[in-house]
Formats: structure tokens, sequence, C-alpha cells
């Protein structure tokens, strides 16, 4: 099957030079085309942002910021740069943009530096309950040289926002740890985030807010997801969820002074030579992301997670808060299938062409590698054409795939085989974008 038009001309370049890797990329690039990408935080970039990251922008090192570099032969370097950010501020509605960390966790390690000392304390949610390891694990920086306290979701079943943020638990907590920095913004969670609560609570507690939206940054972009300006002072995100860029990383800010600290603490506080080709990316991608097609695009991420979301609850599934606000949904296995882990159904699901991560879900009696639930997102689905029709024939092969799995092993590889043929049938009318 085609893959995507570029990787397919750089592969018949490369094979010449250099067979090997030729042969691995174009593996790669037939899996992408030929499964279905439900991993939340993934997508397929455009063909303009995948050449942007392979030009001669990579050869050249450019430490510090526009204007003011620590290497000559930097004029190109300091336009290009100039304009993701003008974009990436024009996008979000701020008036400052570091374009330069080279992952959402180096943002995030960038903004701790800048507005904490070593030591002090943030806030950010129950990791295991849908937050990110950078805010607060005890193996990552943050855990180890900043004190993590966690605040919780609502855990009782009988309570209405059941699996939602427990807001006034968030404020007794902030209220008695005092944390220096309230984090809110997380890797798995189905709901719309309220940041006005969240200021209100740091504004108490004496805290400055960071809103950390990885996750959903395309769906505030295209304004499927309230903006957490003017609320949050600081805001991190990631460039290649559904945002549609390439792999990286985004600071914003409104607030002059900090904006200073912060650039300070990315370069040099945190890392050394910007990755001047993924900036030229992070352009283009902010470019499609300001054109109006980027609205719809957004509109129909939501649109597609909630037809997921309807159509696995018709069969027997339960997605915790009951649905989705937003691109993705965790779905509790256990409703259907007791004893379905969630490592399981990642790897059945796999077989059959169908790509998800297994996923804890609020209060999961399993450990983290092997969970009572998966993640599924429609980011990369949605780019890649796919309307609620699609959504509800990816439902119905998700079912056949666990049950035939819970069958016994001849079951499960015969039903994944037939999936897996639909599943590439499928793909084949829906090609990855130019
Ligand atoms: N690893 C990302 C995710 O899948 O959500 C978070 O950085």
């Amino acid at each position: 099957m085609a893959t995507d038009p570029i990787t397919d001309s750089i592969i018949a370049l490369l094979s010449r030079r250099d067979p090997e890797v030729a042969e691995v990329i174009g593996l790669e690039a037939q899996r992408q085309a030929t499964t279905i990408e439900l991993i939340a935080s993934e997508n397929h970039v455009s063909g303009a942002v995948m050449h942007a990251m392979g030009t001669c922008l990579t050869n050249k090192y450019a430490e510090g910021y526009p204007g003011a570099r620590y290497y000559g032969g930097c004029v190109h370097h300091d336009r290009v740069e100039n304009i993701a950010r003008d974009r990436a501020k024009s996008l979000f509605g701020a008036s400052f943009a570091n374009v330069q960390p080279h992952s959402g966790a180096q943002a995030n390690q960038a903004v701790m530096q800048a507005l904490m000392e070593p030591g002090d304390t943030f806030a950010s949610l129950v990791l295991k309950d849908g937050g990110h390891l950078s805010h607060g694990m005890k193996l990552n920086f943050s855990g180890r040289f900043f004190k993590p306290v966690h605040y919780p979701l609502h855990y009782d079943k009988a309570h209405p926002d059941y699996e939602r943020i427990d807001y006034d638990a968030a404020r007794r907590v902030c209220l008695e740890a005092r944390p220096k920095v309230v984090m809110c913004g997380y890797s798995a969670y189905p709901r719309t985030i309220d940041f006005q609560r969240f200021r209100a609570i740091a504004d108490e507690c004496g805290a400055l807010l960071v809103a950390d939206i990885a996750h959903i940054a395309g769906l505030v972009a295209g304004g499927a997801h309230p903006s957490p300006f003017p609320h949050a002072h600081v805001v991190t995100t990631t460039t290649h969820k559904t945002l549609r860029g390439p792999r990286g990383g985004l600071i914003l800010t409104n607030d002059e002074e900090l904006s200073k600290r912060i650039d300070r603490a990315l370069f040099p506080g945190a890392q050394g030579g910007p990755l001047m080709h993924i900036i030229a990316a992070k352009a283009v991608a902010f470019g499609e992301a300001l054109a109006p097609s980027f609205k719809t695009y957004a509109a129909r991420v939501v649109e597609n997670a909630k037809a997921l979301s309807a159509a696995l609850t018709q069969r027997g599934y339960r997605c915790t808060t009951g649905g989705t606000d937003n691109h993705l949904m965790l779905v509790d296995l256990r409703a259907r299938h007791e004893n379905l882990t969630g490592a399981d159904a990642e790897a059945w699901l796999e077989a059959a062409g169908i790509i998800c991560n297994k996923n804890g879900i609020p209060d999961d009696p399993r450990p983290p590698k092997v969970t009572s639930g998966i993640r599924l997102g429609t980011p990369a689905v949605t780019t890649r054409g796919f309307g609620t029709g699609e959504m509800a024939r990816v439902a119905a092969w998700i079912d056949r795939v666990l049950a035939a799995g819970l069958a016994g092993q001849a079951a499960r590889e015969a039903e994944a085989a037939n999936v897996r043929r639909e599943v590439a049938s499928l793909c084949g009318e829906f090609p990855l974008p130019a």
C-alpha cells in the first residue's frame, strides 16, 4: 500500500545510500499507512511539516535567541525562529513564546526552574490518575528537585462528578501545602479543564498557575476546548499531539517578567543548541493551525471521540466519567470482560492493526504494567479523514478482537487476522496526508 508521499520519496533516495535504515523506515511507513492509530498523543503530520524537518537547518548551532546568538551565521535561523514565535503567539493569544523546548518535559523543566527554587512545593494531579511524569514523578527531575503534593479526582461512585477533578479537594490540598506553583493539564483526562477555577485556587494560596496543555493544544488552537489564557500565568505544551506539528515543546506567557526568567531557564538552564529544523517545522505547523480548516479538524476530533466512546458504551464497555469532552477516552474493560487486562487488550488489538495503549483507570486495582483500561484517542484517525461512521466500525472491531481474545489462542489469532485485513482495507480508503 502507498505510504505518505514524503516518506516514500525519502526512502527512494535513502535506499541507494543506506538500504538498511531505508528498509526500517519503509516498514514503519507501511505500519502507519495500514493500521488505525488510536494513541491519544500521536498524529500524522502534513508533508509540509515533514519536509521542513528534513532540511539543512539541522546543520546549524544557534544557541541563544534571535538577535542574541552565541554563533555567527544565524541570520536565517533568527528569521525562522521569529516566524515560529509570532505564529505561536497569535495562535494562542500570548505575548511571549519560547519555541525551543525539545519536548514537553523539557518545557516543564524550564518553567519549574524559572518559577521555583529547588525544594519548593508545587501541586499537581495524582499522577496515576492522569498526570504526567514531569508533574512530580519520584524518578523525574520534578519529583527529585521539587516537592510535589497531589490533588485527587472524585473517587466516590455516587458523586455526580465521579472520576472528574475534585476542585474542592484541590483547593484544600493547596491551602494546606501553600505551593509556589499549581499545575493543571493532563495525559489521560477526558473532560474539560476549568482553568478559571484553578486560577482562583492559585490566587487564594498565593501560587502561580501553570497549564500543561500538551494533549489538548490543538483543541485549544482550534477552539474546541477553552483557552488556558487569561487564567494561567504560564502555558506549556508539546507540539506533536493534537497540534499536529513536529515532536517538540513550547512555552507561552503574557507576563513579561516571567518570560525573561523562562528564556534563561530554558537556555542555558535546561538546554544547549536548539533544533532549528524542528523549529522551522513548528512554524509550518503553527501556520497550518492558524488556517480556518484547523477549526474544522479540532471539532471533528472531538466529534469522533464522542462517537467512539458512545459506540463502545453501547457494546457494554465503560468509559470513565461516562464519556469524553475532548480527544480521548479511558475505557474500563472490566465492565464488558471482568478478567481482561489493558496489557492483553493492547497486544491483541495491535495484532489486528488497531494501535492503542494500556492505561490505568482512576483507582485501578491492577499495577501500571497491567491495568484495567486502555486509552483511545482520535487525533490521528481524524487527520486521516475518518468520521463518525468509521468510529462505529472501529468500536465493532475492538469488541470482536477482545471477545475472541478471551476465547483462546486459536480464536484470537483467527479473528485478529480477519480484522487486520478489514482494517488494512479501510486504511487504503483513507491515505495519509500529503
Ligand atoms: N507520553 C505522552 C502520552 O502518551 O500522553 C505524554 O507525554
